[in-house]
């Protein structure tokens, strides 16, 4: 057996939800080194789009699919299935990266303020992977990747509404596996650690003075790896979870978090 070969994902299409930049972005360019066949990503309004197929062009990524898709907006999921199956061909493997955040205290959150993240984070996989099944349980063959969380496993304050959308993410992965595994689908979850993208921008700001924002510094003695993780640092593992080299590993959160949830934490000097 060649096992590199198992981690090929040549003649394979992806579609990487909300990947114009971000994780997604950077899965999405691990797969293309990897020989993925195409790419297809969405963004919620034409303008993102455009900003998305931009960075894939400065990447030099060429074979790259953008369409305009919610999802949260079961029609427009649909719509964009039936459009890749037209327009670019089969989906062997779907990620589900598109998410929100939002840092508010439970108290004060509103009821719609805790629906978007549940829906987005929660709702938009489950919409995502229905729409992609049936076609997978017809060739016997598929890959789905739930990109989960820390929040998957531990809470802090403010993010009552994404510890619950990841941590139920966490046990739809888990479903799915047990649901699906009969039919060769393997659904697996990456958790990443804390990583250095737009959607934690606010917690790694230098403070007025030019130090550290105190969550930097936080999240730095909480790792062991003692740093931010970078999104390319996801990259290998959403490779392995793709390919053949992981056709037995079904229902696994694989965290990705520079040992963050094996750690007791730094002792006070
Ligand atoms: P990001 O930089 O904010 O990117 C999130 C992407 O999701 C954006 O491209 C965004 O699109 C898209 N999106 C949001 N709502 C959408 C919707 N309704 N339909 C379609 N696309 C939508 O976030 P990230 O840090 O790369 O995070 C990607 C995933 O990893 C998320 O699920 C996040 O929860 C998870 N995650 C992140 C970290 C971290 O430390 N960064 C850690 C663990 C897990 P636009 O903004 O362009 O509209
Ligand atoms: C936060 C962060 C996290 C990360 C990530 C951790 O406010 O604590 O945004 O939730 O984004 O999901 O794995």
């Amino acid at each position: 057996m060649n096992y590199l070969n198992m981690f090929s994902l040549e003649g394979k299409n992806a579609w990487v939800t909300g990947a114009s930049y971000g994780i997604g972005f950077n899965i999405a360019k691990a797969f293309a080194e990897a020989g993925i066949k195409n790419i297809v990503f969405n963004d919620i309004n034409e303008e993102l789009l455009q900003r998305g197929l931009a960075n894939y062009k400065e990447a030099g990524i060429e074979n790259v699919h953008g369409y305009v898709c919610d999802v949260t907006n079961e029609d427009q999921v649909k719509a964009t299935v039936e459009k890749i199956h037209q327009e670019v061909g089969q989906i062997d493997i779907l990620v589900n990266n598109a998410g929100i955040i939002k840092r508010i205290p439970m108290h004060e959150m509103k009821r719609s303020e805790f629906q978007q993240v549940i829906d987005i984070d929660l709702v938009g996989p489950f919409i995502c992977a229905s729409a992609v099944l049936p076609e997978m349980m017809e060739r016997r063959e598929g890959k789905i990747i739930n990109i989960c969380s820390m929040m998957s496993e531990l809470g802090r304050e403010t993010v009552s509404a994404y510890a619950a959308a990841k941590g139920g993410l966490k046990m739809l992965t888990r479903n799915i596996c047990s649901e699906y595994g009969e039919y060769n689908i393997q659904c697996n979850g990456i958790g990443p650690g804390y990583i250095a993208t737009p959607q934690t921008a606010p917690l790694r700001e230098r403070q007025a003075d030019g130090s550290r924002h105190p969550f930097d510094s936080f999240i730095v003695a909480k790792t062991p790896a003692g740093r931010w993780l970078n999104p390319e640092e996801l990259g290998g593992p959403a490779v392995f979870l793709a390919s053949k080299a992981s056709d037995a590993v079904n229902g696994h959160i694989l965290y990705v978090d520079g040992g963050i949830l094996a750690y007791i934490g730094k002792q006070p000097k």
